[in-house]
């Protein structure tokens, strides 16, 4: 498939998408949204790749909303396609079943941070700058920030960026919970990889299961999560990882995983 918007890279068992319009400082076009969204099928159905790693080209940005250009011509119907194409893809994003990590090296703004907030979790340039800057085009989040960021920073944190489209840089980020560690610029990208490679050494089914239960325990009540979580485990406990990593402690080696589903 050839892709004008998007670059994918796959090294060892982790992939990388690029979002790669410089010239708009990497806007999601309606393209962008159709090249991403195939690029996420491919993935998830890819045994080879373990986790992936979502940036943006050249140093000022990640991703700086969605294109406003065409934002401009749509009308209602136009939007909502748009916007249901955006919830779409951040969804297939949200539950691919293995980690993502989001390195957001400059703005990330609007669209760029409601994919960044369906990713796992983000790592920052110390030049990164976030917001929902929505509110000041006289529009609200549209791919999914009015859910998303109250549930990671809370729901007054979250009401205070969106009414005033402020943006925020990587620091005050960190501090309030949206952005998990902030990286010097031209070592952003290592330490991704670094924890990416940290990630993919542990047991890909119980991976997996981690990341289903945080994920789907979040969106019920506490009893209910919690016998997710029971299942989840019972299940990672009769794998073949299972097996292995606690031998390999008992033995005092290191555990080699082979992520068998038995
Ligand atoms: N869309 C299209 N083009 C963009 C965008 C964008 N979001 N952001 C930047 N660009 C373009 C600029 O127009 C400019 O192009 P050109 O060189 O041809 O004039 C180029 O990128 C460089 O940008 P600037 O010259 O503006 O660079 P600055 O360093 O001066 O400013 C900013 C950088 C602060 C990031 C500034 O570009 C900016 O404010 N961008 C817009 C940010 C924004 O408002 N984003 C939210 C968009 S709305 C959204 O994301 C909604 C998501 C849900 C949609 C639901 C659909 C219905």
């Amino acid at each position: 498939m050839e892709l004008n918007t998007i670059i994918f890279t796959l090294e060892d068992d982790i992939a990388t998408i690029t979002f790669n319009r410089p010239n708009a400082l990497n806007a999601l076009s309606s393209e962008l949204l159709k090249e991403f969204a195939q690029a996420l099928d491919n993935l998830a159905t890819n045994e080879a790749v373990r986790a992936l790693i979502l940036t943006g080209s050249g140093d000022k940005a990640f991703v700086a909303g969605a294109d406003i250009t065409e934002l401009a011509t749509f009308d209602a119907l136009q939007g909502k396609v748009f916007a249901k194409a955006g919830h779409d893809v951040l969804g297939r994003l949200q539950a691919l079943p293995f980690p993502v990590i989001a390195a957001v090296n400059g703005y990330s703004l609007g669209g760029g941070t409601e994919v960044a907030l369906a990713c796992d979790f983000i790592y920052a340039s110390d030049n990164a700058m976030f917001g929902l800057p929505e509110i000041k085009l006289g529009l609200i989040p549209g791919f999914g920030g009015t859910q998303r960021l109250p549930r990671l920073i809370g729901k007054n944190m979250a009401k205070e960026m969106i009414f005033t489209g402020r943006m925020i840089a990587a620091n005050e980020a960190q501090q309030i919970g949206l952005v998990n560690k902030v990286f010097p610029s031209e070592s952003l990208m290592e330490s991704v990889l670094q924890t990416a490679q940290e990630i993919t050494r542990k047991g890909r089914v119980s991976l997996r299961a981690a990341k289903e239960a945080v994920n789907s325990g979040m969106d019920v009540d506490l009893a209910t999560g919690c016998r997710m979580e029971i299942d989840a485990f019972a299940l990672c406990i009769a794998s073949e990882d299972a097996k292995e990593g606690t031998a390999a402690f008992l033995e005092k080696r290191e555990a080699k995983f082979t992520g068998k589903l038995s």
